[in-house]
Parts: structure tokens; C-alpha cells; sequence
């Protein structure tokens, strides 16, 4: 099962979702589908994605939020799951891809290459709802499902340690880090403040120096 199949598979079940995913190879594959403002995609810092996730499922209990993970990012920072499993935010749907590598930075294999199971340690944390699915209609019904109910979700994904050709993406993480809170904003939601009035640009004052060198402003260097 590839990584990329998942994704393309749930990608019209994001629509109204608040959508939080790890950096690097699967942030780059999701944003190869098709980028929308409700997708944030949460550079270096691995093992948060769920945090952020959390934050925002529990200061919007309406919205429905996935956190798309990594089998490497989610083993650097096991207490996010205790934590999810702590507050059982119902509508948190958690979706680990675990390729058993650190894909993103050249595929150095990770704990559940030798045995680790991130769907029993999911349920170990306390998170009943967790299991592991191999196969992509599973995959598909099992997300789809998982966003759809009122329960916390933990969806294990076995997939295969293949990434996008590219990781190139057209958007700098300011900006995203600016839509996406902006997408978020709910209508009951206080309209921001308006923007206090612009002052009057000043006149230009004339200068007194001269270019000694005429030709364009500017010029590329010889
Ligand atoms: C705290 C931290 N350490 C190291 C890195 C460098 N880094 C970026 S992506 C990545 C691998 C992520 O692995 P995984 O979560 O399994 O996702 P995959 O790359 O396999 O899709 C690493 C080590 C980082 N961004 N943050």
C-alpha cells in the first residue's frame, strides 16, 4: 500500500476538516493533491503534529481534525498519544503512516522495522479505538469512518517507504501559517478588529545628491 494511495483515497473527506500533517515526504504528497487552506503542514517539528491537533479539536469541538503522522515522528514523541488518549477529543482522528523509516531524511529504519506495534501502543496509552490496517480499501473505509463518528481514532497505516519525486512546494510556511488559522476562524466568531486608518504617505523630499552614473536603478552587475 502506498502512502500517496491513502491520501488520494480520504482527500474529498478533508474537505471541511482541519487538516495537520508532518513535514517532509507525506506534507509534500498531500500538497502533490491538491492544497487547500484548512491543511496545515508543520515543519521540523516531529512528534507535535498531534498536539497541534489536539489544540485545535478541543477549542473547536465542531470541527472535525486529522493529524496525519509518521510512524518516526509519533516514536520521538510517544507521550502525544497518552496525551490525546488523556483528553479522548471525539472528533481527533489520528492517521499514522508507519513505512518502518525515516523516509524524509534518506530512510534510516525506525523501532517498528523491528517489531514495535504503534496501534498496540496506541491502545496501551488509552486509546481503545486504534488499529492497524495493510491493505487500501481497509485503509479507506477505516479513515473514512474514523472522521465520520463521534470517538477519537488512531488508524495505523502499513505502507510502503516510497515519497513523492519532489518535495518541492509552492507555499511558504508564513503563509500557511497564516491561512490556515484563517480558515479555521468560525462565523460565531468575533470578526477581527478593522484595521486602523493608513497615514497619509509623506511628501517626497528632493534630494540634493545626483546619480554620477546614469543607466537604470537596477542594473545587474557586469
Ligand atoms: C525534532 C526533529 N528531529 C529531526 C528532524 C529531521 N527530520 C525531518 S523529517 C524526519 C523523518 C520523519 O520520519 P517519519 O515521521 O517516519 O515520516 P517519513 O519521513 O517516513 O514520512 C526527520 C528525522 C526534525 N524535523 N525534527
Amino acid at each position: 500500500m502506498r502512502r500517496i494511495d491513502c491520501l488520494a483515497a480520504i482527500y474529498d473527506e478533508l474537505t471541511e476538516c482541519a487538516v495537520v500533517t508532518i513535514m517532509g515526504a507525506v506534507a509534500a504528497e498531500l500538497y502533490s493533491l491538491g492544497h487547500r487552506a484548512n491543511f496545515f503542514y508543520m515543519e521540523h517539528s516531529m512528534g507535535l503534529a498531534s498536539s497541534i491537533g489536539l489544540g485545535i479539536a478541543l477549542a473547536q469541538p465542531k470541527r472535525k481534525v486529522v493529524v496525519v503522522d509518521g510512524d518516526g515522528s509519533v516514536l520521538m514523541n510517544l507521550g502525544g498519544l497518552t496525551t490525546l488518549a488523556r483528553y479522548a477529543s471525539p472528533n481527533l482522528t489520528h492517521l499514522i503512516f508507519d513505512n518502518e523509516s525515516l523516509l524524509s531524511v534518506g530512510g534510516f529504519p525506525t523501532a517498528t522495522s523491528t517489531g514495535s506495534d504503534l496501534a498496540l501502543i496506541a491502545r496501551g496509552a488509552g486509546i481503545p479505538n486504534a488499529r492497524e490496517v495493510c491493505d487500501l480499501d481497509e485503509f479507506a473505509q477505516a479513515a473514512t469512518a474514523a472522521i465520520e463518528a463521534d470517538e477519537l481514532a488512531c488508524i495505523v497505516a502499513k505502507v510502503e517507504a516510497v515519497g513523492p519525486a519532489s518535495f518541492h512546494m509552492d507555499l511558504h510556511l508564513l503563509e500557511n501559517r497564516f491561512e490556515f488559522p484563517r480558515a479555521l476562524r468560525l462565523p460565531e466568531q468575533a470578526p477581527l478588529p478593522e484595521a486602523p486608518p493608513r497615514p497619509e504617505p509623506r511628501a517626497a523630499t528632493p534630494t540634493t545628491r545626483q546619480p554620477t552614473v546614469a543607466g537604470p536603478a537596477h542594473s545587474e552587475p557586469s
